[in-house]
């Protein structure tokens, strides 16, 4: 998969098998209106969605037939090709190679995602300027889970949701404020730093605290493989978003305790995942 997403750390690496048939695509949507984009994702991690959207702020609205999909949206630069970013992928994020990660991020805008279960809907919203671009299923590593799509014509004069914001900072860091957030809703991660980073919120277990949680990051680099303070079936991920962009995600948690941090890894530490340089600072659930 794309990212190391929180509940494959929790269940330990996830090996891709790749061995489902594609299955047929549905037919293509009826064009947008007011910014509002139905996306449907097949059983075989297809993205079916309109082919042209109109630029300015969007509402994605997605659901899957798969058990899980991570839908995202991604546009690649001049010259790098779709068959490029998969290999990158699959060596840089799947294996961590470090150079095709850095290949790999120096070549896309990462615009945001939403992961999404079977019965459920996602939903994402972003502005988009006019351009190329593709929705993936992140689930999937492979052209069939990419779908090109343009944006072109008049702006939906759409405005992006209230809610709460999370905002990266510098480099890789979590702005200060606010601490507390509603347990349910949407929410607006502004990425104003200067890698790319995703949501993560991870709920504390009864009677840890984020120092717990720091405690147990030095030791897992230690090597110690002790119990997380965290419970990994109690969590949040959204997908990821580039320097200066902002995505507004659907959420729902129990109150409570959480860690908010980015498992997204840094090219320029070996990949080590952000939160293990620090990303993650504590956050109550309302
Ligand atoms: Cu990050």
């Amino acid at each position: 998969m794309f990212v190391p997403r929180i509940s494959a750390l929790a269940g330990g690496l996830v090996l891709l098998a790749g061995g489902l048939t594609g299955g047929t695509a549905h037919a293509a949507l009826d064009s947008t209106s007011s910014g509002m984009v139905a996306v449907s994702i097949t059983a075989a991690h297809n993205v079916v969605m309109p082919t042209t959207i109109q630029p300015g702020v969007n509402q994605f609205r997605v659901t899957t037939e798969a058990k899980s999909s991570g839908f995202q949206l991604v546009q690649l630069a001049t010259g790098y090709t779709l068959d490029a970013a998969i290999a990158d992928i699959d060596a840089g994020l799947e294996k961590g190679k470090i150079p095709a990660l850095k290949r790999f991020e120096a070549n896309t805008t990462l615009l945001g995602g939403v992961n999404v279960a079977m019965g459920k809907v996602g939903k994402l919203t972003v502005s988009l300027p006019p351009g190329s671009y593709y929705a993936a299923d992140i689930e999937r590593n492979r052209p069939s889970a990419f779908t090109a799509f343009t944006v072109a014509g008049a702006d939906t004069g759409a405005t992006m949701p209230d809610g709460p914001t999370l905002r990266a900072v510098k480099s890789a860091s979590w702005a200060k404020n606010p601490k507390s957030i509603p347990r349910k809703g949407t929410l607006t991660f502004e990425n104003f730093s200067s890698q790319n980073h995703f949501v993560g919120l991870i709920k504390l277990k009864p009677g840890k605290t984020v120092e717990d949680f720091g405690a147990w990051t030095e030791a897992q680099m230690n090597g110690q493989n002790g119990p997380p303070p965290v419970n990994f079936g109690e969590s949040f991920d959204g997908n990821v978003v580039g320097p200066g962009h902002t995505a507004a995600m659907n959420y729902r948690l129990s109150r409570g305790n959480y860690v908010l941090l980015c498992f997204w890894p840094d090219a320029n530490m070996g990949g080590m995942p952000h939160a293990f340089m620090g990303m993650y600072r504590g956050i109550t659930l309302k």
